[in-house]
């Protein structure tokens, strides 16, 4: 891969960013505060923008409705507010697990107020997705159970179906419709979708515009996602990624924090199967974490950096060679062109890449130097500090 080609594939490269990424958020135990995070949707919206600024790769940011678009406030306002900022909305993430009527599920719960307070909303979003020009309408269902005999999966499954096909025929025609799927938590016996096999299949009942969805965190610690990742490609139903790090379960830490090969060999089955096919794949790269302690905006551009170079490493593998490798069962050859990919320092062609675009070659210095996370945390600290968070 010549430096030409490499550049052409990082032109292309876009990771879109969580508004929730730049907002408190905590776990269970406690919700740290940070005097400059970001509590309104324009100041998320600002955060992404400056993300963008210095790294050149992240233009859209993915929403939450609940947490972003508050009753009242008209929707083109707040795309207005994105491109002010530089950003546009990018996938809109309806919220079907905060609200008391979901208690026993969203779609696939007994009470029927549940299924049609989740219908209204999902609707709403739809509308909301039009608005703001987006179209990615991702869902994820925390519905599930506790205990055995708690409720009838076969039914919950028929509603799931339902609903999905209901929704997806209200999309416009040039919308996606995301299905994402985890094996736990919220529900801890049952999750109504809780693997690939479950979103791939529900996906294809709910019609031609819905795939699936993987959250690198949504899978048991033996699983092989790229694996995962290969079956979805082949069968054309791989939509997107939330992509983010863990040691343990859905741990929402920042990609490549853990385990970069990890991320390295999902970008390579990626790029193995574009060689192979000389197919592009058409895949919603996006990040999903929650900033407990870290820095938020040093935290998502730490993140998008990683995902770049790692995405880098991937695209510089020889897939000639490994082919040949393969087909002759040369093991330690065929892994060590991978192994060699990962090993490169693609970093001074990055900032190569960086300087040739006008952005800076070290965006997380560049952002250091800024003064703007002074001017935020003098803006913001007053009212984030003053407000006290408990679990219970
Ligand atoms: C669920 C999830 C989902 C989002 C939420 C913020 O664990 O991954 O994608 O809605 O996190
Ligand atoms: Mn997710």
């Amino acid at each position: 891969m010549d430096r030409e080609q490499l550049f052409g594939l990082l032109d292309e490269f876009k990771i879109e960013t969580p508004s929730w990424g730049y907002a408190d958020t905590g776990t269970r135990f406690g919700k740290f505060l940070q005097p400059a995070a970001a509590s309104t949707v324009d100041e998320k919206l600002a955060d992404a923008g400056i993300v963008h600024k210095y790294t050149g790769c992240c233009p859209t940011v993915a929403v939450h409705v609940l947490w972003d678009f508050s009753v009242g406030v008209d929707a083109t306002q707040t795309a207005q507010i994105a491109e002010k900022n530089g950003v546009r909305i990018g996938s809109i993430n309806p919220n079907l697990f905060q609200d008391q009527v979901y208690k026993f599920g969203s779609a696939t719960s007994p009470d029927e107020r549940a299924r049609h307070h989740a219908s209204r909303h999902v609707m709403d979003c739809i509308n909301i997705a039009r608005a703001v020009k987006s179209n990615l309408l991702s869902l994820w269902f925390a519905d599930g159970t506790n205990y055995p005999g708690q409720d009838d999966i076969v039914s919950r499954k028929q509603r799931m179906h339902g609903a999905l096909r209901q929704w997806h025929d209200a999309m416009p025609d040039d919308m996606t419709m995301l299905v994402e799927y985890k094996p736990f938590e919220p529900a801890f016996y049952h999750t109504d979708i809780a693997d690939w096999g479950m979103a791939l299949l529900l996906s294809q009942s709910a019609g031609p515009q819905a795939k699936v969805l993987v959250d690198t965190g949504h899978h048991y610690q033996a699983q092989n996602i790229e694996q995962i990742v290969v079956w979805l490609l082949g069968s054309g139903m791989l939509g997107g990624f939330h992509f983010n790090d863990r040691r343990y379960a859905d741990d929402d830490l920042t990609l490549g924090s853990i385990d970069p090969y990890q991320v390295f060999r999902i970008f390579h089955e990626i790029a193995f199967f574009e060689w192979e096919t000389g197919k592009r794949a058409d895949i919603a790269y996006m990040v999903d974490q929650s900033h407990n302690l870290k820095g938020k905006i040093e935290a998502m551009i730490q993140t998008v950096m990683t995902a770049q170079e790692l995405f880098a490493k991937a695209a510089i593998v020889d897939h000639k060679r490994l082919a040949v490798c393969q087909s002759k069962c040369e093991l330690v050859d065929a892994e060590n062109c991978l192994k060699d990919a990962f090993s490169t320092d693609v970093r001074p062609a990055i900032r190569e890449w960086s300087r040739s675009n006008g952005l800076p070659e070290d965006a997380l210095d560049a952002f250091r130097r800024s003064g703007y996370l002074e001017r935020i945390t003098a803006e913001r600290s007053q009212k984030n500090m003053s407000s006290v968070s408990s679990y219970a």
